[in-house]
């Protein structure tokens, strides 16, 4: 045996080495292992007490006392490590693996603008432009270009924001058109999707604002039969190859001849239901030859072109695709709603 000093030095020693054990300790299982090492029946501070007997009697007391108090010490942070491994554990049993994952919501584009999508598809592929025009329009563009003077009685068809300034909001897109036409010449061939403004009282049908989209073609010998050979194609690519289209006159003060078009019933395929109130047709929007009045607001040479012009409302197509019931959950931006298309 060396000196007591040396054996003080060895327990030093033996002390940094078990704090050293204890630090890389991570779990109970581990942790025994460090106990037993230490602390167990032939673990090293019971070595050391076996030692006692061989120690110098003047020495025995002290070397007694140091080998007790680094035992109780070892056994204290034995304890306070095995307990804070207990409770890291329960917070990882914590972890419920029965219950359902969280799921990332995975967002979907809005109805409306699906079937704008699928609109803007089906026009581009026949060789329209898409075209866009401002919402706040001079009078002029909205109405007067369109055959529409100041007194004419079917300004009243449609309800206009006003605003200052002689501005209004548009009621329709035809505005896109009539800009487009005053700078290009034709051939035309345009769509003009967006939103319009009319002072509705919001209901199941009405909306003060909505969306639109209005096509146009114009070149020489433009005539009615392309106009429903367009609506025809345009109605078999969104609904399917079976729907047919009819068309009934009408007036409109932009268009003449004037139509209203319909497509046959897309739920119940013409045979009656309450989707089409029993007669077999859903009314989808107007059409016509565009007005020569209309082809003198911007300068066209009536005589040399004509041309087709048609209108639809996409809300109702998406309504009547989507059977949606109430035109106002298309602004609710309810989640409930929205995540169903
Ligand atoms: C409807 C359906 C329609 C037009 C819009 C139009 C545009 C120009 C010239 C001629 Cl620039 N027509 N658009 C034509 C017929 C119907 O919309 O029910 N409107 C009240």
């Amino acid at each position: 045996m060396g000196t007591l000093n040396s054996e003080f030095e060895a327990l030093k020693r033996l002390e940094s080495e078990f704090s050293t054990d204890l630090s890389h300790c991570d779990d109970l299982k581990a942790l025994e292992t460090i106990r037993i090492k230490y602390l167990g029946k032939k673990g090293a501070i019971n070595q050391y007490f076996k030692r006692l007997a061989e120690m110098p009697v003047e020495s025995r007391a002290e070397w007694g006392r140091e080998l007790n108090r680094l035992k109780n010490s070892f056994q204290q942070e034995l304890s306070a490590k095995s307990s804070a491994l207990k409770k890291q554990q329960q917070r990882r049993e914590f972890v419920d693996v029965s219950l359902p994952g969280y799921h990332s919501y995975v967002g979907k584009r809005h109805p409306l603008t699906q079937i704008l999508d699928d609109i803007k598809f089906i026009f581009t592929s026949m060789g329209f432009t898409i075209e866009e025009g401002p919402e706040i329009e001079t009078d002029y563009h909205n109405f007067e270009a369109l055959n529409l003077p100041p007194d004419h009685p079917a300004r009243e068809m449609h309800d206009t924001f006003y605003l200052p300034g002689g501005f209004l909001l548009r009621t329709h897109t035809s505005p896109v058109q009539i800009r487009v036409m005053e700078k290009r010449q034709p051939p035309i061939r345009m769509i003009a999707p967006g939103r319009c403004f009319r002072r509705d009282t919001p209901d199941a049908s009405h909306s003060p604002f909505f969306h639109q989209v209005e096509g146009l073609c114009v070149d020489e010998n433009v005539s009615f039969t392309d106009l429903k050979g367009v609506i025809s194609a345009f109605a078999k690519k969104l609904f399917g190859p079976g729907v047919q289209i009819r068309f009934r006159p009408s007036y409109f003060p932009f268009t003449e001849p004037s139509a209203e078009y319909d497509f046959s019933c897309i739920f119940c395929e013409g045979k009656g239901c309450r989707l089409c109130k029993g007669t077999g047709w859903l009314e989808i929007s107007g059409a016509g030859m565009v007005d020569p009045e209309v082809f003198k607001s911007v300068g066209y040479d009536a005589e040399k072109y004509s041309g087709y012009a048609f209108g639809m409302g996409v809300e109702r197509l998406a309504m009547l695709k989507y059977q949606i019931d109430d035109i106002r959950l298309f602004y609710e931006n309810d989640i409930r709603f929205l995540d169903q298309f």
